[in-house]
């Protein structure tokens, strides 16, 4: 008996033709001479504005330091630890440059998160704010630091004084699958892992989003893109920096995040895109001044990186009611985008609010039962699965991660529950992976676990996400603790507070007499989610 139809889905927009051979950095600065003297970051704690051939020839001279000062080569890996700031797309697209890998990571983590990212990546350089540069001075590498000066540091000046880089030397040493960017993601299970991003899947993601006639979201060199998100997720990465960049928009740069800088901020620069996850939704809703500051210049507000309730949606919609309102939804491993808004095109689409968007061009999605592997007809929920040339390569130096998560027919199993509508709309109901997601950053239960397993009254435990109104998710442990041991939920919390960054901190601990698992050992997280009070 042959299987049934396979149901696959794919954008409304017809497919274009990619641009996907060239290196990243070619590829996103391929049109510069359009707007070579227009704005391209602008720094808002400084005001300070640089074009798109100050930004250009920067990003040379700094590929050259790092070639000829770090003695950087192919495939070797950089870190970026940067909060936003110019000195981050400088090292990006410079390492693309010369066909180096940046690996990104947040500053507020621990010097041991850091320590096994640095080890993981093999990474040869760390980039940072002298404030951090304590937190990875162990490591053996060369630290740069982009602001003080530090004894024992180099400073990102001393890169700058070698040059400009030739941004065509690379042909010939380049092949479209190295990759260009590392960063880190538990995926459906385990430990956090590194995302190998090619040079071909981040321009694929991009033209997906901004190419063609048509593009699927219509950014020009007028647009002025709001960054408050952090570069250091691929949300802000790809969807904030990447496409502007390619579209020859400005970027507004955010080191830090505060509610009456960012309203002061789109005001003063006629912010027309702004990018935010579901808590900012939130701090904006609840904001009394958001009503006292001139927001009529936003034309597309995207939400994306976690689930936005649409009553949040809606009620944050009626403070900015001439902009579109829309969902992006994607997973780092996709590279990332699977689907966005058509409301964002050129050639725009009415769509629902609630809706993750449609399908990206170029790319086929569909939806299996989680039983049967089957694909499943519209309005059936499912596991989303997603295939096209924009997915990452795989997990570093994990082909059994890998394979579990890319089938042999090319199809990235996401771990997200879902469902395609009668209009192609996407829609997230559920998620079957064990990932956490705090405020939209990722919580890897696995990591949490083997903290509170080195911990020596502890026999067993399990980490899973609790709902939260704030942060969408906390994560939360059940604890078997060792006979005689009087563990207390405040020292338990306390243990895994000093090894992690704030969003990974345990809220709520619940001592158990067992942790319920399957016949080959793994937890029953299902089960226990139903031990918790407000599910
Ligand atoms: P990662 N709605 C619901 N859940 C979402 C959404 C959304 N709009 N977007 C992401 N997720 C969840 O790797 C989902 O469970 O990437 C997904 O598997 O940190 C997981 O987050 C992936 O988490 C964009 C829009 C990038 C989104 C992104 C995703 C970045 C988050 C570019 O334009």
């Amino acid at each position: 008996q042959s299987p049934p139809t396979e149901h696959i889905f794919r954008s409304k927009l017809p497919d274009i033709p990619i641009t996907n051979h060239l290196p990243l950095h070619s590829y996103i600065f391929e049109n510069l001479s359009d707007h070579a003297d227009r704005p391209c970051l602008i720094v808002g704690s400084t005001d300070q504005v640089l074009t798109y051939s100050d930004v250009h020839l920067t990003i040379r001279q700094t590929a050259s330091g790092l070639s000829r000062r770090l003695g950087l080569r192919r495939g070797d890996v950089v870190m970026v630890l940067l909060q936003n700031c110019p000195e981050f797309v400088y090292t990006f697209m410079a390492s693309s440059m010369i066909g180096a890998i940046t690996t990104t990571a947040n500053p507020f983590y621990t010097p041991s998160e850091l320590s096994k990212q640095i080890a993981r990546s093999n990474a040869k350089v760390v980039v940072t704010h002298a404030q951090y540069a304590h937190k990875v001075s162990a490591e053996g590498v060369p630290v740069v630091t982009i602001d003080d000066r530090i004894d024992g540091c180099l400073h990102f000046s001393e890169l700058l004084e070698f040059g400009l880089f030739d941004p065509t030397s690379m042909v010939g040493g380049f092949n479209p699958d190295d990759a260009v960017a590392l960063p880190f993601s538990s995926g459906t299970t385990g430990l956090p892992k590194g995302v190998v991003l090619t040079h071909k899947s981040l321009s694929t993601s991009l033209s997906q989003q901004v190419d063609g006639e048509n593009p699927h979201v219509y950014l020009t060199k007028e647009d002025v893109v709001i960054c408050v998100l952090p570069l250091f997720h691929i949300f802000a990465l790809n969807s904030v920096l990447l496409c502007s960049l390619r579209s020859g928009a400005a970027v507004l740069m955010m080191q830090k995040f505060e509610i009456s800088t960012l309203l002061e901020l789109i005001q003063r620069y006629r912010v027309s895109v702004a990018t935010v996850v579901p808590p900012l939704v939130l701090a904006l809703v609840k904001c009394p001044m958001v009503d006292e500051y001139d927001l009529s210049s936003i034309r597309i507000v995207l939400s994306g990186a976690a689930p936005l309730g649409k009553e949040l949606e809606e009620t944050l919609h009626g403070r900015v009611p001439q902009a579109i309102f829309g969902q992006g939804y994607g997973m780092t491993e996709a590279g990332p985008v699977l689907s966005m808004c058509l409301g964002f095109a050129k050639q725009p689409f009415p769509t629902k609010s609630g809706s993750c968007g449609t399908v990206v061009r170029n790319a086929e999605l569909k939806v299996i039962d989680p039983e049967t592997g089957y694909s499943l007809p519209r309005n059936k929920p499912g596991e989303i699965c997603f295939r096209g040339a924009q997915i990452m390569k795989g997990y570093l130096n994990d082909p059994e991660a890998t394979q579990s998560t890319i089938d042999v027919e090319g199809w990235l199993h996401t771990g997200d529950i879902g469902y395609v509508d009668d209009d192609d709309e996407v829609f997230i109901v559920d998620r079957v992976k064990e990932l956490i997601k705090y405020k939209g950053f990722q919580v890897a239960p696995a990591e949490i676990e083997a903290i509170l397993h080195t911990h020596p009254s502890i026999i067993d435990a399990a980490v899973i996400p609790q709902k939260d109104e704030v942060a969408g998710e906390v994560p939360v442990a059940f604890i078997v603790q060792s006979n005689g041991s009087e563990l207390t939920e405040g020292s338990v919390k306390e243990y895994v507070a000093k090894q992690v960054v704030f969003y990974k901190k345990v809220h709520k601990v619940y001592f158990v007499h067992a942790i319920p698992k399957s016949p080959s050992g793994k937890i029953l997280r299902k089960e226990l989610r139903t031990k918790l009070p407000s599910s």
